[in-house]
């Protein structure tokens, strides 16, 4: 599937932009401290390490003056700019048949990353592993954050010029979510409407994660022929294994639940990019911060083949 099937181009995404708190964008550099490429490498992987990005030169153009909100929505062409540049990087990489491997920063990269494997792998299927849906509208989003939107963007169901060049390539039936359990009136809604194959925490108790995990493949890649884009936040696990993020939500996956998605999809042999987002260091105690990275070492490790045995 990958042309380069040995490369993994690992990009820094150090952006905060779509939510409200400092540090989110300190999550790629704890990750790549944590001993994070080397552990790759270990893996037989050749690194392709793109650098921490950083954005401040797109930061310093657009600021809070000359980026009022649009609706309630927030830093609105901020988070467009960054996501756009993104895309292009993570299409490239893809292009080049490398796994692309995204540190986040928060979810709205969500939009980006997968807006540029799906220009390269038109019958891409996407997991998104999370507490939250991140589905909301320009209409139904409450607190207007971006991180609370980047799969609309993907569906084509948010219409704002300034994101014009996002293409809502991705089809409802081509995604499905896993560790549900913080979700909007108005997501539910949009969910239902396009009959969009959900997994909350109360399936992954009903039927156990390996369950979820095959009906979830079975509904968006029945006969695991597409590639896959998994899309994994942190704050899908619960905060017992997970506590340094910026949304966390009683009730989540065991950490073990959470690698066990990343082990199952790897095993597919269809995976060809992740995204892991959401580490944010900045808020808890540094034994709670290495917790949570050492967590997202561990889960990227198994996407990308580490075995237990
Ligand atoms: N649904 C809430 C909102 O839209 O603001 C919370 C979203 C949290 C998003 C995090 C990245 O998963
Ligand atoms: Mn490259
Ligand atoms: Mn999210
Ligand atoms: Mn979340």
């Amino acid at each position: 599937l990958l042309k380069d099937p040995k490369t993994v181009a690992v990009i820094g995404c150090q952006f905060r932009g779509g939510q409200g708190k400092m540090g989110v964008e300190q999550g790629p550099v704890h990750l790549v401290n944590a001993g994070l490429l080397g552990q790759i490498k270990e893996l037989g992987w050749n690194v392709r390490w793109d650098g921490y990005q950083s954005y401040e030169h797109l930061e310093e153009k657009i600021t809070v003056e000359t980026d009022p909100n649009i609706g309630r929505m927030r830093r609105p062409r901020l988070v467009s700019n960054v996501c756009e540049e993104v895309s292009k990087t993570v299409e490239q990489h893809a292009k080049e048949g490398q796994f692309v491997l995204t540190l986040g920063g928060d979810h709205s990269l969500g939009m980006a990353t997968i807006g540029g494997t799906l220009e390269v792998y038109p019958e891409l299927c996407v997991v998104w592993v999370d507490a939250h849906a991140d589905i909301n509208t320009p209409e139904t989003t409450d607190l207007g954050w971006l991180h609370g939107m980047p799969v609309s963007f993907l569906l084509g169901i948010s219409n704002v010029p300034e994101y014009s060049w996002t293409k809502g390539k991705l089809h409802p039936s081509r995604i499905a979510y896993i560790g549900l359990r913080d979700i909007e009136a108005g997501e539910k809604a949009t969910l239902k409407k396009l009959g969009i194959k959900t997994f909350s925490m109360h399936h992954v108790d009903k039927y156990g994660i390996g369950g979820v995990v095959k009906m979830a493949l079975d509904a968006i890649n029945p006969t695991r022929e597409r590639p896959i884009h998994l899309s994994f936040d942190i704050d899908s696990l619960d905060p017992q294994f997970a506590p340094s993020t910026g949304t966390p939500v009683w009730g989540g996956l065991t950490f073990r639940e959470g690698r066990y998605i990343c082990e199952a999809v790897c095993e597919t042999g269809k995976l060809i990019a992740m995204d892991l987002v959401e580490v944010n260091p900045c808020l808890t105690d540094p034994a709670s911060a290495k917790r949570t990275v050492a967590a997202g070492c561990a889960l990227v490790r198994a996407a990308l083949g580490e075995e237990l045995l």
